[in-house]
């Protein structure tokens, strides 16, 4: 161990560093800043990498653009957080013929399997624990009947596939109405666009309204404001957000976000982790998931549980924001 540690210490100190590219989804949100962040800061020449990131703008012929062009730089790895599930298998073909182990992050590739490890987090569990927080909260506050309208992510994202049917099958299993469902790509412009339409439509209607990250959320809040409609624990509508971002979180302090359900963006240094683990010609785990909790303040927390396993709520402070 303590041999091989020496041997990589050199190597770095030669100058010969680690060569990676990252596919990045793009710029949407807080969460992706984090996650881009924690990337930058891990794959540092200070810590014996090379990164070439690619911003992908949410494009996905761009992505699988960048892609190539890091198997034409012939570098060591590829991170790819893939901004859609599917369309995958040709170039991962490609990676793999060219010998470039590549490792995914956050979000799932789900037509291939030609890929080292997946880090990142359980996004049907996410939408589970949405859906059975809001039954219990409603339970608790006497409201009996829900009518919420969903403003998903990216569609094809396996974030939004998740959050998307971890939900319904709670609202399925309780017989909620779903009015409506529509994208808004995961950024606060398309949040407020959604909301504003939503607003004009459904006028009176919906008592829930479920965004699929704090973004759509910050954007659905200017739309309610100008509309005249309350959200948060104190007002008409229950409003649900994904992601826990600081300034989501600040919006749960602010008793606008009813309660929030964390992804957790930091999976970078689990992903060195795995290239390490392949530099030293181990196998690395093939799926590993990031801790995440779910958070509210404390007129918002409610027992519930997931499939009979009772979930622990963490309450939103000073503390719990920095
Ligand atoms: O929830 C959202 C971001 O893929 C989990 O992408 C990620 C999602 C995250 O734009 O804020």
């Amino acid at each position: 161990e303590a041999e091989k540690e020496v041997a990589e210490n050199t190597e770095a100190s030669d100058g010969e560093l680690i060569n990676i590219g990252f596919a990045q989804v793009g710029h949407e949100s807080d969460w992706r800043t984090a996650s881009t962040k924690s990337c930058q800061d891990v794959f540092s020449e200070a810590n014996g990498y090379n990164l070439s990131f690619v911003d992908c703008d949410n494009d996905s012929a761009a992505q699988l653009e960048a892609v190539r062009s890091f198997i034409e730089q012939d570098v060591d790895y590829i991170i790819i957080d893939p901004i859609v599930s599917t369309g995958w298998d040709t170039v991962l073909t490609e990676c793999e013929d060219a010998g470039i182990p590549v490792i995914v992050i956050d979000r799932t590739i789900d037509d291939s399997d030609k890929y080292a490890a997946w880090v990142g987090s359980d996004f049907k569990q996410e939408g589970l624990a949405a859906g059975e927080w809001l039954k219990a909260y409603a339970d608790a506050n006497g409201i009996s009947e829900i009518n919420a309208l969903v403003i998903s992510g990216t569609t094809g994202a396996s974030a939004q596939i998740g959050r998307s049917d971890g939900f319904k099958e709670v609202a399925d299993k309780y017989g909620w109405t779903i009015l409506d469902e529509q994208t808004g790509d995961f950024t606060e412009d398309g949040g407020q666009e959604v909301m504003e339409s939503y607003c004009k439509s459904y006028e009176g209607k919906f008592n829930v309204v479920v965004c699929q990250n704090d973004n759509e959320a910050f954007g659905a809040m200017t739309a309610m404001d100008n509309a005249g409609v309350t959200y948060g624990p104190d007002g008409d509508v229950i409003l649900i957000s994904f992601d826990a971002c600081t300034a989501g979180l600040e919006e749960v302090k602010a008793r606008k976000i009813t309660a929030d359900f964390e992804c957790n963006p930091l999976a970078a240094p689990t992903v060195e982790e795995v290239i390490q683990t392949l530099k030293n010609g181990g196998t690395p785990e093939a799926e590993v998931y990031m801790p995440e909790h779910w958070y509210a303040l404390p007129d918002a927390i409610v027992e519930f549980s997931i499939n009979g396993e009772a979930q622990e709520m963490t309450e939103v402070t000073d503390a719990v924001i920095e």
